[in-house]
């Protein structure tokens, strides 16, 4: 018995486009966001991937990729979970700043260490700052000390995991293929944990935008083939690329 998995970011969000660090700020996609996700229903669509679950983050652009991609894909009906478990990595108080320009005042060095380094997060965002998420309703049966002001890949990790086998792995144990739509980081933490990958590994892998990466998954929930299958190879190498470059 294997477990069909599809793990899929958003596509191309407005802030993506503008070079902005977005996290929680809930930004919707460009036109070439939506563009992405329609691929990205017919490759599932092609290859004959048909979800029967979704879990999404709580964010738009994951949402509405995942309602773009279903709807080609003709699975619209299918059940749907959403959780901010899934959400982006918290950008702390980065959030709203230019990344190009956060790369000069701070150096390739610190650039890097907040952007990819495993444990180190980006200073607090200032509650009742404008990118905040506090009082945003979708928030509100959460308790205060879970709500991050910043987050690093490890905190990420660490609360992404329990949605994981709480509520990803009793689908897929069912027998249900199920879709993940989320985030460049959050999905950045389920690959971690699927391949096993140490900190220094992880540090250097990219998610690009829009792509399905499939992994079909052994009776341990180990991946058959490490790294899964991107759906269109090619693409993915070009827009791992871009991402990547980010910022410069
Ligand atoms: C991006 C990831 O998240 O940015 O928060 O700026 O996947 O929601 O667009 P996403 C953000 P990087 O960590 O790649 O800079």
């Amino acid at each position: 018995m294997t477990y069909r998995l599809i793990l899929l970011r958003h596509g191309h969000s407005d802030w993506n486009a503008k070079n902005l660090f977005t996290g929680w700020v809930d930004v919707d996609l460009n036109a070439q966001g939506v563009e992405e996700a329609h691929r990205g229903g017919e490759l599932l669509r092609e290859r004959d991937l048909l979800p029967d679950v979704l879990h999404t983050s709580v964010l738009r652009r994951a949402i509405r990729t995942a309602t773009i991609a279903l709807e080609v894909a003709d699975r619209q009906w299918i059940d749907v979970r959403r959780h901010w478990r899934l959400n982006e990595r918290h950008y702390g108080g980065l959030q709203g700043k230019d990344k190009k320009q956060t790369l000069e005042e701070l150096g390739e060095e610190q650039f890097m260490l907040f952007r990819r380094s495993y444990d180190t997060p980006p200073p607090p965002i200032e509650r009742g700052s404008e990118y905040d998420q506090a009082g945003d309703p979708r928030y509100a049966g959460l308790p205060s000390e879970l709500l991050p002001s910043t987050e690093c890949l490890k905190d990420v990790v660490e609360r992404m995991l329990p949605y994981w086998y709480d509520a990803i792995v009793p689908d897929l144990r069912s027998g249900k293929t199920v879709l993940v739509t989320a985030h460049g980081n959050s999905l950045r933490a389920l690959v971690k944990h699927l391949d096993n990958l140490d900190e220094a590994t992880i540090v250097g892998l990219n998610i690009p935008t829009g792509i399905p990466l499939y992994y079909e998954l052994d009776e341990d929930f180990h991946p058959v083939t490490p790294g899964g299958e991107y759906l269109d190879p090619q693409a993915a190498k070009e827009a791992i690329e871009a991402v990547k470059n980010q910022g410069r």
